[in-house]
């Protein structure tokens, strides 16, 4: 970056020539993850650019999750995060998804069991009281860096046996005839509390997508009850949009 040379044959505004060329800088391996950088000062005076511009490249980059700033200690290149892109087109299950982009999909037990139905529970899975529900609870993780706690919620009429469950809890309903064809999914805004945080190993406060997924069989009848926290650095959700007629 030194002396403005990198300027003389790029063009566009120059707080974003900067942005970039630090990211590529981060993406190359120059700077790596925790790695502190130079301070907003020093960075001007290296590449002759006004500490506004400097101080505008640097947000975009904390916007982008690409840095963190640290209060009193400056700006750190951010651990790198698996950034996974899932289409909301697609009704897939966690072990599909990752296999797709050839990432490794495991998951930490949290709770796998028979339990009497909340109130919750029983509304969304439509039963009577006295029934009960078979929870799968699991810490998911993609080549071993936690991405979601998924708490899903089944009949015991579609799961009598949770235990079954040791990968893929499509795979299972699939073996037995259970597999949702069709699923409701409302995702909204969370910063993470401390239980959550600390399960994902990420800050109290994150950003977190809060998903909640009611999963249909072709009958008709609910097959899972899903409420799910996925990190927010970690997931872009992309849908595709059309023009309606
Ligand atoms: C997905 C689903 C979840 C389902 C799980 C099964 C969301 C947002 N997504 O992650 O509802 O229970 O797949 O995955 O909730 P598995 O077959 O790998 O166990």
């Amino acid at each position: 970056l030194q002396n403005g040379e990198w300027l003389a044959n790029s063009s566009g505004p120059r707080y974003l020539m900067l942005r970039r060329r630090i990211q590529e800088a981060i993406e190359n391996g120059v700077l790596k993850e925790n790695e502190p950088l130079p301070s907003e000062r020093e960075i001007a005076a290296i590449t002759d650019l006004s500490r506004v511009t400097v101080r505008k490249a640097v947000a975009g980059l904390v916007d982008d999750q690409v840095i963190v700033q640290k209060r009193g200690s400056g700006s750190f290149v951010a651990p790198k995060v698996h950034k996974v892109e899932q289409r909301l087109s697609s009704l897939t299950s966690f072990t599909e998804d990752m296999a797709r982009r050839g990432l490794s999909a495991s998951s930490e037990w949290l709770r796998r069991g028979l339990y009497p139905a909340s109130p919750e529970e029983m509304f969304t899975l439509g039963l009577t009281s006295g029934q009960k529900v078979a929870r799968v609870d699991r810490l998911r993780k993609a080549d071993g860096t936690p991405m979601a706690i998924e708490r899903a919620s089944l009949s015991e009429s579609v799961l009598p046996n949770p235990e079954r469950v040791s990968t893929s809890l499509y795979a299972v309903l699939r073996a037995s005839s259970m597999q949702p064809v069709r699923a409701i999914q409302r995702i909204s805004a969370r910063n993470l509390e401390q239980a959550d945080a600390e399960i994902l190993g990420v800050p109290v406060g994150s950003a977190g997508l809060k998903i909640e997924r009611v999963s249909y069989l072709s009958s008709g009848k609910v097959v899972e009850f899903t409420r799910s926290v996925y990190r927010g650095d970690a997931y872009d959700f992309i849908a595709e949009l059309q023009i309606s007629e």
